[in-house]
């Protein structure tokens, strides 16, 4: 294959019967291509999502062919129907007013999704590659499919890759076969992937990413407290924090951090992505910003391992985490699904 300065150009899509809409999707992602890296920061949130599960449709997850996944779709959580407390008044300007929202029932995962999981869906994807590679370590000529899996390739910045498997913190290569953990990490979440990669994963397996809000009753629930375990300041027994870039840790390692309902790591660990555009409070789902195919900014929601060390950074309210550069992977963000009731 010959360089390409427009990294959707190369792509395998249009000769797999993709439609013409996909087809402008693609070319309007190449023509917003930053020219420079300083573009690449605006550039970014200003991208429309591609939706993976219509582009490159996956093998349904079975428990012989997923079972990571398909199992902890079955774990899932119930959260009952109910008005929850979202946002606080004691805090950042942007976690204001404290409200109410009334919320469906729903569901939520446990825990978040791992290393492994992931690479259940990317083997069911189909995708190809040209050869063995250890996480972190995908190259640029590994063949048609890098484009899905690298954040660059021949020298432009690639938005919306699903996974940036090319970044050093990346813990899932390839065993010349089928995609794989690193070796030991198979229960440690999953970083790396772009946010519509994750929406992707939680669509395929039958769920879809949470809501801002709802990820917020998840962790917190009725009763106004300010952790997911309650109002007592974080500690090492309750939240993964303040760790090294690539120090993540096995899922559900705390359970003293679980929150009302028993999800776990909802402070710490990774960060997590939710359905939801970066948009003002009061938070209100009917005002465009669940859209998923609007450009813009994606909450994360939980805190982080490694950037998020302070109490209001870890509390349950707290809604402008490091990053939220939705078109790129991060070593910081992971994911946790949700589902209707
Ligand atoms: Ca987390």
């Amino acid at each position: 294959m010959t360089a390409s300065p427009a990294p959707f150009a190369a792509h395998p899509l249009p000769r797999r019967g993709i439609t013409r809409r996909t087809m402008r999707l693609l070319a309007g992602a190449a023509l917003a291509m930053p020219l420079s890296f300083a573009a690449l920061s605006n550039a970014s949130a200003q991208l429309v999502p591609p939706d993976f599960s219509t582009l490159r449709p996956a093998k349904a997850p079975t428990a012989a062919n997923a079972p990571v996944s398909v199992k902890a779709q079955a774990d899932m959580i119930a959260i009952p129907a109910g008005t929850y407390p979202i946002g606080r008044d004691d805090a950042a300007a942007d976690q204001k007013p404290a409200h109410a929202v009334a919320l469906k029932a729903f569901r939520v995962d446990r825990t978040e999704v791992t290393n492994a999981a992931f690479a259940e869906y990317l083997n069911l994807l189909g995708l190809r590659v040209s050869g063995p590679f250890a996480g972190g370590k995908l190259a640029e000529n590994a063949g048609e499919d890098a484009t899905l899996l690298r954040e660059q390739r021949w020298g432009v910045h690639n938005q919306y890759p699903i996974i940036a498997l090319n970044d050093e913190n990346a813990r899932i290569g390839h065993d010349g076969n089928r995609f794989v953990s690193a070796a030991g990490f198979e229960d440690h979440p999953v970083a790396e992937t772009t946010w519509a990669g994750a929406r992707a994963y939680c669509n395929w397996r039958g769920a879809r990413l949470p809501t801002e809000a709802e990820w917020e009753a998840a962790a917190r629930g009725t009763d106004g407290r300010r952790y997911p375990w309650g109002n007592e300041l974080p500690d090492a027994t309750r939240a993964y924090v303040n760790r090294n870039p690539d120090a993540t840790a096995p899922i559900g390692s705390l359970p003293a951090g679980a929150s009302p309902f028993g999800a776990l790591d909802m402070a710490g660990s990774v960060a997590e992505w939710t359905s939801t555009l970066k948009r003002p409070y009061p938070y209100n789902a009917a005002d465009g910003r669940e859209a998923p195919d609007t450009p813009g900014e994606r909450v994360t929601r939980g805190g982080d391992y490694q950037y998020d060390n302070n109490a209001e950074k870890l509390s349950a309210s707290h809604r402008n985490g490091f990053s939220n550069k939705p078109s790129q992977g991060h070593r910081q963000i992971g994911i946790r699904c949700a589902a209707d009731a």
